[in-house]
């Protein structure tokens, strides 16, 4: 094999495999069940979420300090207690639409649900 047949056949080696890992990510993504937002360094991960009609969500407050999950629409499609440390909240969405929310003990932490 010449040196520059097996450099093609690198850089063709790596791109196959960057693309067959996003590939994996995104098909992991639609197959999850229960998705799960968490909570933690005053942000909640993903910040965008994106699942379909009729899909339970979970937050789970991995922070040490107390935080909420707040819808900012009007009416609020959803709100929480106080989450302490582990604990959960869980809201089924019904309707498609786009879902902002925020935490309101700290309203800098914003984050979104859109399901289609
Ligand atoms: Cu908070």
């Amino acid at each position: 094999m010449s040196v520059a047949v097996f450099i093609a056949v690198a850089i063709l080696g790596i791109g196959g495999w960057g693309a067959g890992a996003k590939g994996f990510g995104a098909a992991m993504q639609q197959k999850t069940d229960a998705p799960e937002v968490k909570i933690d360094n005053f942000s909640f991960g993903p910040s965008t979420l994106t699942v379909s009609v009729g899909t339970t969500v979970t937050w789970t407050n991995r922070d040490d300090i107390p935080h909420t999950v707040v819808s900012s629409d009007d009416p609020k499609a959803f709100k929480s207690k106080v989450l302490d440390t582990d604990e959960k909240f869980s809201f089924k969405f019904d309707k498609a639409g786009t879902y902002p929310y925020f935490c309101s003990i700290h309203p800098k932490m914003t984050a979104k649900v859109i399901v289609q």
